[in-house]
């Protein structure tokens, strides 16, 4: 168990430590302070084409909330629905305009970036393409790259992408940040979204959602 308790909602997250899209859910529940389980899905091992798991969830991905035993799928759509059900802090505003800016900033990275660069594209590119690991990550650099220039001059001036608060952009922006790391792509030109990045690491509920902190021993 992770967090506090809650009072009513029994929530159970299947995800893996690696993934992205996870990792923006972890954020959110740590954000709410919600306590939730988790079960790792192993990308590696191929657990998320499973029988059990396609049962559940027909997209075989990562993450997917079990909400006292309904299943939610999409890190948006969870992020929503935890933003409904548990309103307080506010990680989507209510008012239109900040919701649209809100939202448009996520889905820079949620709709834009991150599905170019799925495991599943990368292992098409690889696999059926034969593209050898060099043009594959020429491949990862250039969406990450198109993605984060634009984000940069979306990220106004607050501390977070969401203001003075972090909200859903936050949550989708570290991760992506970590995964920009992890295959080396040059992230000097994007000095508002490192100061970002810095900020909300310097937040618990951003550290202990971080791949390290929840991979298994
Ligand atoms: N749009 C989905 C994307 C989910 C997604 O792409 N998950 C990846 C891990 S970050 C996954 O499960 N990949 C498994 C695969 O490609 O086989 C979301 O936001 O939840």
């Amino acid at each position: 168990m992770d967090g506090a308790p809650n009072l009513m909602t029994s929530l159970v997250l299947h995800d893996y430590f690696r993934s992205s899209a996870s990792y923006r859910v972890r954020i959110a529940l740590n954000l709410k302070g919600l306590a939730y389980e988790r079960v790792e899905v192993s990308l590696i091992a191929g657990e998320q084409k499973s029988d059990d798991y396609l049962a559940q969830n027909a997209q075989g991905f990562v993450p997917m909330l079990v909400a006292d035993g309904e299943t939610i799928i999409q890190s948006l759509a969870i992020i929503d629905w935890l933003d409904r059900s548990f309103p307080e802090p506010r990680l989507i505003p209510d008012e239109a305009m900040p919701r649209a800016v809100a939202l448009a900033q996520a889905q820079v990275v949620a709709s834009d970036i991150h599905p170019l660069n799925n495991l599943r594209v990368l292992k098409y590119l690889k696999n059926s393409l034969g593209l050898n690991e060099i043009t594959k990550d020429r491949w990862i650099h250039e969406w990450i790259l198109q993605g984060f220039d634009a984000l940069e001059a979306m990220a106004g001036d607050g501390t977070y992408l969401g203001g003075e608060a972090p909200g859903i952009a936050d949550c989708c922006l570290v991760p992506q940040v970590y995964n920009a790391r992890r295959f080396e792509v040059p992230l000097d030109s994007y000095p508002r979204l490192l100061a970002i990045d810095a900020a909300c690491m310097e937040l618990e509920a951003f550290r202990r959602a971080h791949p390290d902190a929840v991979k298994s021993a």
